[in-house]
């Protein structure tokens, strides 16, 4: 029996309010769907089947023609027989190609829950949306939602490895792979799948985009069918399936002596490939490349630039409507501390820019939030806005490598959501991230978002159960980007903890108060890293400090913070639209919370908020100490509320935490004491 943790969102708490129960059992004894030629209904009916078996407890008879005066109606609009006409509205609003109809209809002889879509997929999500009526205890009565996502490509990005280890994975060892090889237990993945796809998931690229030995040759003749056999498990679910792929490949496993994108055979190569590919996997979605980067191989060991790159691989998918997808972080990995004048911040702009309009219509430009790294709290890219004649995504990372490890609560919805609600000013005001996500900005071809995982093989797929919001808020925002965190956040706890009231609030008050929380006792003011190098947990002021990463704070006994004005700076503010460029340049306009990111003050500088730098810092380190152990009260209230697995879970997590968060208090005010030799207004206690 799979635990709770397991099952996550997908827990169907049998319905306990009788009249409630009786009505979804009414309708939900009999289900009525024409699945024959299609993998994706009978996931449709496969999974409102179950729910309903666990949400009513009766066992639900399919049929492909009405059985009962009441049922619900799985289907398509345009492949209902004459007969069943009613079943749909008389002018069937368009849904698009996944969006659904979900509808009450009550007739003499019929009192049916129609679940329509244009397509398959459709369907299945309206039937996703359905089951999650239910499992909240709403009345069908009224019943009639109309959704259509907003946004087209909504990805995942594992960054697995064949070894079966995870790239910045904090939840165990990875589900699709062991020992080099995709791995045949695949019940695991089915269930990643029906997870992803009920919050609207509908694409997905399976390995690292750092992409080694072993995966690159998931492209050869020999690999493919395991590879296809992934991509069959993702399909019933309407997930597509992506592979990141290395760009040296024709020399890796092709026997070519270059890479070159100029190069005839190489395109030819590429081409040989995806005829290949497409031979196992007709509708497979493409390649994710991280190319240039972090020392992966690229188009600049040709002299090449990443149009030719992408451009290549563009043509060799092109014939089987595939896309590239192309990622933007790209940066000098291998800077020198010494040198004031590179700013990694700058870079993704500085590369991406001058190539606008030169990719084909096929490449999609991934591009992370910020300019720097996931950090918990950065500017949003200046590169979002900046190229109106460009495919562009924009990536997230679910999984939590600066933001706590899955060790730390920090419910990230809240975050993402200021950077889609951020106006660009592109096309004058007005103009949000969130038109670029769904293309509407430039009127682009392809567009929309994609996010690092967070899960792997532990029993509760995220390693801090309560990280399982992030995985549920992420696919929802996208599906619907004018929802809140706090929405979102009500909908995965009644789902995943059930209704009772006390739960409902005691847990989203600790998820929406969690970001702040970790901004406080992390980092201040926007300057980000201050961890640990490699492994990114825990403080270390210092630790990137006179590295190559191009990642600093320039903290000296004066004072702190980057310089990226336009005028004593990197320049770095000049690559936003006016106003943000002026209000981000001008000491006295900068938000507080971005203000080390973009300026290097005295300690002694006021904040927009009336305090000193300094007494900011020790401020927020006390606060955020203490409110990091103020969740853990706040989940102790909890105690019976919460099966015991997932109570002492999470209980163990957040104790972590709160002796984590004492750790970063206690080194930052004490880096900053002794580096200004400024004491704490309040006296507390800091060590010297
Ligand atoms: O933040 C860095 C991570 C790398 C990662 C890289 C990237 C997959 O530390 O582990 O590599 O970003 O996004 O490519």
């Amino acid at each position: 029996m799979a635990s709770t943790m397991y099952k996550a969102w997908l827990q169907h708490y049998h319905v306990d309010q009788h009249a409630l129960r009786e009505a979804y059992a009414r309708w939900g004894q009999s289900i009525v769907a024409m699945t024959a030629d299609s993998a994706v209904l009978q996931s449709a009916v496969d999974e409102l089947t179950t729910g309903i078996e666990q949400l009513c407890g009766i066992k639900p008879s399919v049929a492909d023609t009405p059985q009962h005066a009441s049922y619900i109606y799985v289907g398509i609009a345009d492949r209902l027989h004459r007969s069943d006409q009613y079943l749909a509205d008389s002018d069937m609003p368009k849904v698009g190609k996944e969006g659904y109809l979900l509808k009450h209809i009550e007739l003499e002889q019929h009192s049916v829950i129609t679940v329509l879509g244009e397509t398959d997929r459709g369907a299945l999500y309206g039937v996703y949306h359905l089951l999650r009526l239910m499992a909240m205890g709403e009345s069908l009565e009224q019943l009639r939602v109309v959704e259509r996502p907003r946004n087209s490509l909504r990805m995942i990005n594992q960054w697995d490895n064949a070894d079966g280890s995870i790239e910045r994975g904090y939840a165990g060892q990875s589900i699709f792979y062991e020992h080099n090889r995709i791995t045949d237990n695949v019940t695991r993945i089915r269930d990643y799948a029906r997870m992803l796809s009920s919050v609207g998931i509908n694409s997905i690229a399976i390995n690292n985009v750092n992409v080694h030995e072993v995966e690159t040759a998931f492209l050869s003749e020999e690999q493919l069918p395991a590879v296809a056999g992934l991509a069959n498990i993702f399909r019933a679910y309407g997930i597509t399936l992506y592979l990141s792929i290395h760009f040296a490949s024709p020399m890796e496993i092709g026997g070519l002596l270059t890479a070159d994108p100029l190069e005839p055979e190489v395109r030819e190569w590429w081409k040989q490939t995806a005829y290949r590919i497409y031979k196992h996997i007709p509708d497979f979605g493409g390649f994710l490349v991280k190319a240039d980067s972090e020392h992966r191989p690229g188009p600049f060991a040709y002299g090449r630039d990443h149009a030719d790159g992408a451009n290549m691989l563009a043509e060799a998918l092109q014939p089987y409507d595939g896309i590239v997808i192309w990622r933007c972080f790209v940066y000098n990995c291998m800077q020198d501390w010494r040198d004031r004048s590179t700013d990694r911040a700058r870079a993704a702009y500085d590369h991406f820019k001058p190539l606008d309009g030169t990719f084909h219509d096929n490449v999609v430009l991934q591009v992370k939030n910020g300019p720097m790294d996931f950090q918990v709290r950065e500017p949003v890219s200046p590169l979002l806005g900046a190229m109106s004649r460009t495919n562009q995504m924009i990536e997230f990372q679910i999984t939590q490598e600066y933001t706590g490890q899955q060790r730390h609560l920090c419910y990230l919805i809240p975050q993402w959501k200021e950077v889609l609600d951020f106006d660009t000013h592109a096309q004058g005001d007005n103009s949000f991230v969130k038109q670029i996500g769904d293309g509407s900005m430039f009127g682009m071809k392809h567009s929309g978002y994609a996010a690092v995982s967070n899960i792997g093989d532990d029993d509760n797929w995220t390693g801090h159960t309560l990280a399982q919001a992030n995985l549920y808020g992420y696919g929802r925002l996208v599906w619907n980007t004018e929802l809140s965190a706090e929405e979102i956040a009500e909908e995965w706890i009644r789902l995943t903890f059930g209704n009772e009231e006390h739960v409902i609030q005691t847990l989203k008050a600790m998820l929406m108060s969690s970001w702040r929380i970790y901004e406080q006792y992390t980092a201040p003011l926007g300057v980000g890293w201050m961890v640990a190098p490699n492994h990114h947990y825990g403080p270390d002021v210092d630790g990137y400090e006179y590295s190559r990463w191009g990642t600093y704070h320039f903290a000296d006994r004066d004072g702190i913070g980057v310089d990226r004005t336009i005028n004593s700076g990197t320049g770095y503010a000049a690559q936003y639209f006016s106003p943000n460029r002026e209000r981000y340049d001008h000491l006295h306009s900068c938000p507080d919370e971005l203000l080390l990111f973009f300026h290097h003050v005295p300690y002694t500088h006021k904040l927009q908020s009336g305090e000193t730098v300094i007494q900011h810092i020790y401020n927020t380190h006390f606060s955020g100490a203490e409110q990091a152990q103020e969740l853990v009260r706040q989940w102790t209230s909890l105690e019976g509320n919460v099966d015991e697995a997932r109570y002492t879970q999470v209980r163990e997590r957040l104790e972590e935490q709160a002796e984590h968060a004492k750790e970063w208090r206690d080194v930052i005010n004490t880096y900053f004491y002794r580096k200004s030799g400024i004491a704490d207004e309040h006296g507390r206690q800091i060590y010297s």
